[in-house]
């Protein structure tokens, strides 16, 4: 059996090999994902994105546990486990994924953020959609809303939660990073500490002063602990509500088609950078003491 058919039985294996194919941007990664695209298209794909240590890992713990409940096959992607912020949280990860690790239907992994052919972005979202093709029924994608591929990694999700924490100056950072316009369900985690219900109250106003609609979708903020599985229903069902707006207003194939659109851009640009990586330094100076126009620059990066 080749990798292919392995991977449509849903052999684990041959889907780490896919993985990592793809990670490593591969031909034959891109080969297999073309072949299993038409596979593709029934997964819920959510974003969950938030400051470092915010509880990110803490509350996909508990969606799985909301998913599982539902008897739905759950895919989790994490992209930034390594984030030189918080230390101790490959190792806290690696805890929580064990408790899932003999569950078939759990299928956890993580992507380092460095050395990926093709950009961080590019290679998250190819993954998201073997995952997909694999059949899982919700994927979520956990990353840390600072850098601008991962806040563009959750800017494609069908659904991303935005979790804010009290004293961490959040409201008002989370306005400048513009993470806040991505968000289609805002979470106050650790409710259990203080400045907690006044972070509440800021976000409140700062929607208020913007748009507390988004496209439609009235955005809405639950209070959560996620570490005592506390206000997890009622994230879950907001989860549930919005995938039903989007399915009722036939934006679920738009969705797909960003992603799409954003997998050819990202390596597109990657592609780019590397071709001007080469060949910058043969040309430079040649624009600079005026031998050559700036578009004939660009044709000459474009040539192969
Ligand atoms: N007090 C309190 N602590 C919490 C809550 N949720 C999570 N924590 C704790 O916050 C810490 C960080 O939680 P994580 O789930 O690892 O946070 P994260 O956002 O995934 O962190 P990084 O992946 O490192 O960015 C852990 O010690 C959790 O136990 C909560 O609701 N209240
Ligand atoms: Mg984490």
């Amino acid at each position: 059996m080749d990798l292919k058919e392995r991977f449509l039985k849903q052999d684990e294996r041959a889907l780490a090999r896919a993985i990592s194919w793809v990670e490593a941007g591969k031909d034959e990664g891109k080969e297999l994902l073309r072949s299993l695209r038409k596979h593709t298209g029934s997964a819920r794909v959510i974003g969950i994105t938030g400051s470092p240590g915010s509880g990110k890992s803490t509350l996909t713990d508990k969606l799985i546990a909301q998913a599982r409940k539902r008897d739905l096959k759950v895919a989790v992607l994490a992209v930034d486990p390594t984030s030189p912020f918080s230390g101790g949280a490959i190792l806290g990860d690696r805890i929580r994924m064990m408790q899932w690790h003999k569950d078939k239907d759990v299928y956890i992994r993580s992507m380092a953020t460095r050395g990926h052919l093709g950009g961080l972005a590019a290679a998250s979202l190819q993954i998201v959609s073997l995952l997909d093709a694999y059949g899982f029924d919700i994927i979520f994608i956990e990353t840390v809303g600072v850098g601008q591929s991962e806040v563009d990694i959750v800017r494609v999700a069908d659904s991303t939660l935005l979790i804010l924490t009290p004293g961490q100056g959040d409201g008002v950072q989370a306005f400048k990073a513009g993470i806040m316009e991505i968000a289609d369900i805002f979470i106050i985690n650790k409710f259990d500490l203080p400045g907690a219900a006044r972070l509440k109250r800021e976000i409140r106003a700062a929607l208020e002063l913007g748009h507390t609609v988004k496209d439609g979708w009235e955005l809405n903020i639950f209070e959560a602990i996620a570490s005592q599985d506390k206000g997890l229903d009622e994230i879950y069902n907001e989860l549930s509500k919005h995938h039903n707006y989007l399915k009722d207003n036939n934006k679920l194939l738009t969705m797909r088609k960003n992603r799409a659109r954003f997998e050819i851009s990202s390596l597109l640009s990657e592609q780019l950078r590397l071709a001007l990586l080469k060949k910058e330094d043969s040309f430079i100076e040649s624009v600079l003491n005026g031998e050559l126009a700036l578009n004939e620059a660009v044709k000459l990066v474009l040539e192969p």
